[in-house]
């Protein structure tokens, strides 16, 4: 029935067989709609795919996904049974009683996450709307609304898109210099690393030239913040005024971004670093002093203009100071 064998019913209308159809081992035919499942109580399927175009739909050059594990969950969230996605990506829980059914997928191949939901025909998106994810950041499961099967109602549309789309980068990094004798401590402290292969920590001595001096692995995947540091000799450079860092973020494609630029100062006993976010108005100044004084804060950009300038009591030893409402100034000290 119908031009498209994919989408008729092949069952006889009056004997509700199908004709007969040659499987190979293991393999699943899913256009048996109508003649496979029904007979016997409600069920429901299908189908898990890679979402090629990240669109959230099922198109027609776009593979199923073998070996990902469905779990088929009870009105209660409760998990009943699982099966496998097979060698087409397709998965069925047949012989169901009528009620309300999950359906959690789980198992996803290596860093991938879930396609964009609910977005289109439901009869070919991606219904996972709940998602649990692993410390790194990717998806452990993801669980799919509630549906209602009537007695011998068949639910082929209960899908799973993997997303093709690759996250990469950092949602924020931020970095901080101390120089202790000759050996400068380079801390940097990433957010949500998502596909990060490695740091580059480059030094400069007029902020404009930069050389990489330094390289450090990366966890690569994390959520929340995640730290790091270096420990660069700067013997021959301790007559510089000042020496400049910052670090380079390379993901696994390549792509790079860079934290903030840091200073220590060689020629000074009096230590001080700034750590600006590239996200806030606020400016954390550690300021180490040899005596109880007054510091004289004077910000300037890149340029040598004035952008800032305070008075605040500093104590002998390390010193906080948190600069507010510095708005655009932020960056460029
Ligand atoms: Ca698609
Ligand atoms: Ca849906
Ligand atoms: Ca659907
Ligand atoms: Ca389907």
């Amino acid at each position: 029935m119908g031009s498209d064998d994919g989408l008729d019913s092949d069952a006889d209308a009056i004997t509700g067989r199908t004709g007969t159809v040659t499987l190979s081992a293991g393999e699943y035919n899913p256009t048996l709609d109508a003649g496979i499942y029904i007979p016997q109580g409600a069920g429901l399927g299908d189908y898990v795919w890679l979402d090629l175009n990240n669109d959230g739909q099922q198109d027609a050059n776009e593979p199923g996904v073998p070996g990902v594990t469905a779990i088929l969950n009870d009105g209660g969230g409760n998990p009943i049974k699982s099966t496998i996605t097979d060698a087409s990506g397709y998965y069925t829980f047949p012989n169901l009683a009528p009620g309300i059914y999950s359906v959690t997928f789980t198992t996803l191949p290596y860093q991938r996450l879930f396609a964009f939901q609910n977005t289109g025909n439901d009869a070919s998106d991606n219904d996972v709307s709940s998602i649990v994810n692993l410390p790194n950041g990717y998806p452990q499961s993801g669980t799919t609304g509630n549906y209602t099967l009537a007695a011998g109602e068949y639910n082929p549309t209960i899908d799973a898109g993997i997303s093709n789309a690759i996250p990469l980068g950092v949602s924020s990094i931020l970095a901080q210099a101390t120089l202790r004798e000759h050996l400068s401590t380079v801390r940097w402290v990433t957010r949500d690393e998502k596909n990060v292969h490695h740091f580059e920590i480059e030094r400069s001595t007029d902020a404009a030239t930069f050389t990489k001096v330094a390289t450090h692995v990366a966890v690569g995947n994390t959520q929340g913040e995640q730290g790091y540091q270096i420990v660069d000799d700067v013997i021959d450079l301790m007559g510089e005024t000042i020496i400049y860092y910052r670090v380079k973020v390379v993901d696994i494609d390549g792509r790079s971004m860079y934290s903030n630029t840091v200073s220590v100062r060689p020629g000074s006993s009096e230590q001080i670093s700034a750590y600006p976010s590239p996200f806030s108005s606020s400016v954390l100044l550690e300021y180490l002093s040899d005596t109880d004084s007054e510091l004289e804060i004077v910000m300037t950009d890149l340029s040598g203009r004035k952008v800032y300038q305070s008075n605040q009591e500093v104590k002998e030893g390390m010193n906080r100071l948190t600069l507010e409402g510095l708005g655009a100034l932020a960056n460029g000290i």
